[in-house]
């Protein structure tokens, strides 16, 4: 079972609070800004190993069809047999020139919007609010934020990209922070512009009767270009707008 530490860690609710206003944000995730403690790096703690994950459950997220980027394919989550985390498999084409790359793909917080919009998915599924530095270190993954998969499972360096591995911190229980079945995949460029995004749907077993499902995006709007790559210094008035937008 889940310690109630851990289920209170992963519950997102301390999210609201611990956010300081004029914080600085790379793709609408704020930056850690506290002291780097080893090996602890999330405010709440590590990540947590996900255990009792329920069985036969997969979400998949089908990229859309749309004539602004050739990415295409799914990325599947399915909880793992043991049901300790859950067994990711990729599978991605039409990357486009390699020197945008090498592409990433994270899961992120929010789920696409019916017009598609991928900046609306915010920043990375982050429940112990881990900031995006310092970067992932893939020795230590119960130090990256949760919703990384490219930090802890390797950047996409090739025009035709599969990959399957089991991620310890995800979850397909819902209720918990790090569940991923009401978010989304965003694949980006090198310098983190968004190409593309997709929700993930429950696609076998059963999520359970806790939930609505999320809406069905049509196809993402055009590459947004929106400097997120770049350190951005935002004010507290947009500050406080984002945290709005980011915990309704
Ligand atoms: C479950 O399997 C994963 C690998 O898929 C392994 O890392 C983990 O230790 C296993 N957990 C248990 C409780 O056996
Ligand atoms: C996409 O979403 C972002 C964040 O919510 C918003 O700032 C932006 O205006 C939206 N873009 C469009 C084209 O709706
Ligand atoms: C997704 O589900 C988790 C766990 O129930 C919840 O904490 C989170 O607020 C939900 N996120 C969205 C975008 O609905
Ligand atoms: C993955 O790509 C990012 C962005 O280009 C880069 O900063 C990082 O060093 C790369 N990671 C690895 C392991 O190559
Ligand atoms: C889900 O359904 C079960 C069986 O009907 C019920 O016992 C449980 O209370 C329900 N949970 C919620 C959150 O509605
Ligand atoms: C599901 O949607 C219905 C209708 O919008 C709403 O009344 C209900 O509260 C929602 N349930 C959850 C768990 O979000
Ligand atoms: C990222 O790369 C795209 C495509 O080359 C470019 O248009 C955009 O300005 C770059 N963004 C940043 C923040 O460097
Ligand atoms: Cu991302």
């Amino acid at each position: 079972m889940h310690s109630a530490i851990a289920l209170a860690a992963l519950s997102g609710l301390a999210l609201v609070n611990a956010q300081a206003p004029g914080a600085i944000l790379i793709e609408g995730s704020p930056i850690y800004d506290g002291p780097v403690i080893p090996g602890i790096t999330g405010k709440l703690g590590n990540a947590a190993i996900t255990t009792n994950n329920p069985l036969g459950v997969s979400y998949s997220a089908t990229l859309p069809d749309s004539p602004t980027t050739g990415v295409r394919g799914f990325v599947k989550a399915t909880t793992n047999s043991n049901g300790t985390g859950v067994a990711i498999q990729v599978s991605l084409t039409g990357f486009p020139d390699a020197s945008l790359g090498p592409f990433l793909y994270h899961i992120h917080d929010q789920p696409v919007p019916a017009d598609g919009n991928c900046t609306a998915t915010l920043g990375h599924l982050d429940p112990f609010i881990r900031g995006e530095i310092p970067p992932c270190d893939p020795t230590q993954p119960e130090t990256c934020q949760v919703g990384d998969l490219t930090g802890k499972h390797g950047n996409i360096t090739v025009s035709v990209f599969n990959a399957a591995y089991v991620d310890l911190y995800v979850s397909t229980e819902f209720g918990l922070g790090s569940f991923l079945g009401n978010r989304s995949i965003n694949i980006h460029t090198s310098n983190t512009t968004r190409l593309t995004c997709a929700n993930f749907v429950l696609s076998s077993g059963s999520r359970g009767n806790t939930t609505n499902s999320t809406t069905s995006p049509t196809s993402p709007t055009p590459a947004v270009f929106t400097g997120a790559g770049t350190t951005t210094f935002v004010s507290m008035g947009a500050i406080a707008a984002g945290l709005v937008a980011f915990f309704l």
